[in-house]
């Protein structure tokens, strides 16, 4: 969970707290009803088959009024049913890391070697003072876990960057080859190899690509297909759903798969485990609709974790989930989960053609650049997925209808191609396309480069309409549109331009990276042709590069 996020996150958390429905954390529910687990406020489910039996491992909420989480240890709970669950209680508190001082987070027990190895997120002590990853040890399901290194497996320094808080929501896969894989991050989705004793990486460090990705990666198998589910959308200043990505090797390539469930009721976060378990696969999450017995009811970090049945489609693919008060009290749809699954359809590479002639859009050309390939006339940055950390799309704010960027050219050239550093969101489609604009402003002279407006006259991309194009959702990186000989317009010297991406108020088909750095002094980012303010600050620049021929006299 990003700091930078907490106002949204309470923002949403105590808007939707009255509207909880009030059969939720009802006194006598019935088995398998949601929540599933009722003694005390849980979060970020972990199954774990073992024998007959799931075991469910839990981190315990308890924050107060005014708090964003408080969570001192780990729960354990099992069930042979999946309806009744047998409290274990505590396996572990925070402090039984040594190294570690606060925040009892996201966990996983794996069994290994006749062991039983929990990997957890937690807050490191000094001097370190940022997330880690722990791994304890037991010969237990239900404990005493140990702490197995006396030290972090994964710390802050592990992983490069700024962020003292990435390094949380470890999920731990064993392969059937053996070989175990270990998952994490947030914002970036990590993946390492850990060595056959459970408790140290084995080689380097890789990144998983998906879109909308934000937190808590799930990895399990099928057949021969691999699936990542997470938490997404809250980087693109959403409440989390979870979504999925499919691959034929955990170290990919992963095919977006879109969303698997909506939002939970009342909690901004959403944390998914998932298990097969007697032919049955289910996926656990949290919400935050339980009220305790003492009164006390649920919020941002009181979470309550419930379970859904859980159907692949014949392909592979997993049927959308609903969030549900039955859960698992109803009994599971018969005749579901087709018993040989065949590998999930692998989405083109290719990109799908741009509806408007004069423009062809290429996805996914470089994940995260950290410069522009090849020449650019000029870009408004020079180090886009360094700089421009912050997402924009239609429906920020009340919701606009056009993100742009305004520049000035230094020599008349024909413009043949624009990279813009961006991806995520839902895709385009009838009801959310988007298109292309460019607006020549006239002479810079004069003309502030951070306005604050602009006018605008004939649309140089097409006379009346804008260049639509399709868009299907990439993860973070360039988006580079290739314009025909017929769309090259020239470009003057002198002048200032505005390029905008024009939608539908409120949708969210793609989100372009902005800056909150002023990167670029011929101009800046704009939504609905006003500078785009960012949590109240400044927003600056979005990530754009141009590219042209020069024109000489
Ligand atoms: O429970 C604390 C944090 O909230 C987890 O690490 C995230 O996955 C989110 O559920």
């Amino acid at each position: 969970m990003r700091k930078s996020f907490l106002r949204v996150v309470l923002f949403v958390a105590l808007g939707l707290a009255g509207s909880a429905p009030r059969s939720y954390g009802q006194a006598n529910p019935k088995p398998g009803e949601n929540p599933i687990l009722r003694d005390i406020f849980t979060a970020d489910p972990a199954p774990l088959v073992y024998k007959d039996k799931v075991y469910l491992y839990v981190g315990h909420d308890e924050a107060k009024e005014g708090q964003m989480f408080n969570m001192n240890d780990w729960r354990c709970y099992s069930s042979s049913d999946m309806k009744n669950w047998t409290a274990h209680g505590s396996i572990m508190n925070v402090r039984d890391f040594k190294w570690a001082s606060k925040d009892a987070w996201a966990s996983q027990v794996v069994a290994r070697n006749g062991k039983f190895y929990f990997y957890a997120a937690v807050q490191e002590g000094t001097p370190a003072n940022a997330k880690a990853i722990g791994v304890a040890v037991s010969d237990s399901p239900t404990g005493p876990f140990v702490d197995a290194r006396g030290s972090a497996l994964i710390s802050d320094k592990t992983t490069p960057g700024p962020n003292g808080w990435d390094d949380i929501d470890p999920t731990v896969f064993v392969d059937d080859d053996g070989t175990a894989w270990l998952a994490w991050g947030n914002p970036n989705c990590y993946l390492a190899k850990l060595k056959p004793n459970m408790t140290e990486l084995d080689g380097p460090i890789q990144r998983i690509e998906v879109p909308n990705y934000t937190e808590g990666p799930w990895l399990h198998k099928r057949g021969s297909t691999y699936y990542l589910t997470y938490a997404a959308f809250a980087h693109q200043g959403m409440s989390e759903k979870l979504c999925y990505a499919t691959a034929p090797r955990v170290t990919g390539p992963w095919t977006y798969q879109g969303i698997l469930t909506d939002q939970a009721k009342n909690s901004y976060t959403i944390h998914a485990g998932i298990v097969e378990f007697k032919k049955q696969w289910y996926l656990f999450y949290h919400n935050a609709t339980l009220t305790l017995p003492t009164g006390e009811s649920g919020a941002l970090g009181r979470r309550s974790v419930c379970a859904e049945y859980l159907y692949y489609n014949p392909d592979g693919t997993i049927q959308p989930i609903a969030h549900t008060l039955a859960g698992l009290s109803v009994p599971p749809r018969k005749g579901a989960n087709p018993a040989s699954p065949q590998r999930p359809p692998v989405a083109p590479t290719a990109t799908p053609p741009a509806t408007s002639a004069g423009v062809s859009l290429t996805e996914n050309t470089q994940p995260r650049p950290m410069q522009w390939p090849g020449s650019p006339v000029f870009s408004t940055m020079p180090d886009p997925a360094t700089v421009a950390l912050d997402n924009l799309s239609f429906n920020h704010k009340q919701g606009t209808t056009s993100l742009g960027q305004t520049f000035e050219v230094k020599a008349d050239c024909r413009l043949t191609r624009l990279d813009l550093f961006g991806g995520d969101g839902f895709g385009t489609d009838a009801k959310q396309p988007v298109a292309l604009a460019l607006y020549d402003l006239g002479p810079a002279t004069g003309l502030a480069a951070d306005a604050p407006t602009y006018a605008v006259g004939a649309n140089l991309l097409g006379a009346a309409n804008s260049l639509i194009f399709t868009y299907t959702p990439q993860a973070a990186g360039i988006l580079q549109f290739d314009f025909a000989a017929s769309h090259q317009v020239t470009l003057k010297a002198g002048h200032r331009y505005a390029l905008e991406l024009q939608g539908v108020a409120k949708s969210a088909p793609l989100f372009w990276r902005v800056s909150r750095q002023d990167t670029y002094a011929g101009g800046g980012a704009y939504q609905n042709r006003q500078p785009v303010l960012l949590n109240d600050k400044r927003g600056y620049d979005f990530a754009l590069a141009v590219y042209g021929t020069p024109l000489t006299n």
